[in-house]
């Protein structure tokens, strides 16, 4: 009887109190214990959300030999510690936590998390346990660089999503009133816009692409950039559309990081094969017909784009000589996403053609 009593919380504290080192190691291993249970739950959040929301093995298996690290490291002690000291603070919940709801915002916050359990393993532990304090340091910096590559990851995943689910790319040619143009456009649904800009300055090139951005931004729509990096990054884009004259995609990729998707442009084997093993997100193939917007090259034909696209399994555009009549018969040839250019920009009625179009593809065939 008198034994269980001693045994409550109450009694061991004071059993304690007569030793304040006792009592302070004991508060020492509870914020120890605490932190170590944040920071394996935060990383498992991370975890599943490489594993299930970015399909990134990589990153699943570097988080998962932290989480084991911790868990090995998480003695006995510190479980012991636990409820001792009562803690007044349990289910307290910041507005904060209440509000998260995208993605990005809880890898954000839960990185967050483990950021700063670890900086709290690290300080406490320092004394008594040299091993963990160097532990959570290693792991801390690390979750650094891990949150910042899920977020691009996500970004790009984000981006991959509105190229499978949309069907029109619209590619821009340089018009005096392109900016009323491309809302028509978004206005009427198309989803992905690409700026293409040959001829004039730089700085026109970009405050041009800047107000392109701006606009896709208000409809949720993808930006891409044509030809150049520079102005890729300068505007923010969502990605970038390389041929094969530009810059090649691994360079791009190196400058641009993971959050951007870039497309291709490639009309052989070969140029597909590459595009592919370098990690492009989407191709643009043709000319399907022939076009004025790219007079010198020849048409790449029907038959052949689809030899070429057999088992291509990532999305891709038909482009070069589309009209919106000539949609249907493409599809009924297999062709599900198309690019244009002159079509919608030199038409009366961008909006409308676009609304048209839209459906024209949308049809099921
Ligand atoms: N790449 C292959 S064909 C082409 C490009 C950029 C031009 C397509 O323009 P249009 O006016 O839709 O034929
Ligand atoms: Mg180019």
């Amino acid at each position: 009887m008198l034994s269980k009593f001693l045994k409550t919380t109450k009694n061991k504290l004071q059993m304690l109190n007569s030793n304040n080192k006792d009592v302070e190691d004991l508060r020492i291993y509870q914020i120890i214990d605490a932190n170590l249970d944040r920071a394996r739950e935060g990383l498992r959040v991370l975890e599943d959300w490489a594993r299930f929301g970015l399909g990134k093995e990589k990153y699943v298996e570097k988080i998962k030999n932290f989480r084991q690290i911790l868990g090995k490291n998480h003695l006995e002690v510190y479980k012991q510690s636990r409820n001792h000291i009562e803690d007044k603070c349990k289910g307290l919940t910041h507005q904060e936590q209440i509000k998260r709801k995208t993605s990005e915002q809880i890898i954000s916050s839960n990185s967050a998390r483990v950021q700063e359990a670890l900086r709290v393993i690290e300080e406490f532990s320092r004394l008594q346990n040299h091993e963990l304090s160097k532990i959570a340091s290693d792991i801390r910096y690390e979750i650094y660089t891990i949150e910042i590559d899920l977020l691009s990851y996500s970004q790009c995943k984000k981006s991959e999503e509105i190229l499978k689910e949309n069907d029109l790319y619209v590619i821009t040619d340089q018009k005096d009133n392109l900016l009323e143009i491309i809302e028509e456009i978004l206005i009427a649904g198309v989803r992905i816009i690409q700026h293409r800009f040959k001829k004039g300055t730089d700085q026109d090139h970009l405050q041009e692409a800047i107000q392109i951005k701006n606009l896709c931004k208000r409809y949720n729509s993808l930006f891409i950039v044509n030809d150049r990096v520079d102005i890729a990054l300068a505007s923010n884009a969502d990605g970038i559309h390389l041929g094969q004259d530009d810059l090649d995609l691994k360079t791009a990729r190196n400058l641009l990081g993971f959050s951007k998707i870039i497309g291709i442009s490639a009309n052989n084997e070969i140029d597909i094969s590459n595009a592919l093993k370098d990690g492009c997100n989407y191709i643009g193939i043709g000319p399907v017909f022939e076009t004025a917007t790219k007079k010198n090259k020849k048409p790449v034909g029907i038959e052949k784009i689809k030899t070429l696209t057999k088992d291509l399994n990532i999305p891709w555009f038909a482009i070069g000589g589309i009209k919106a009549n000539k949609i249907s018969y493409l599809k009924t040839n297999g062709f599900k996403k198309v690019a244009l250019v002159s079509e919608l920009m030199n038409s009366e009625d961008p909006k409308e053609d676009a609304i048209m179009i839209l459906k024209e593809l949308s049809h099921e065939n």
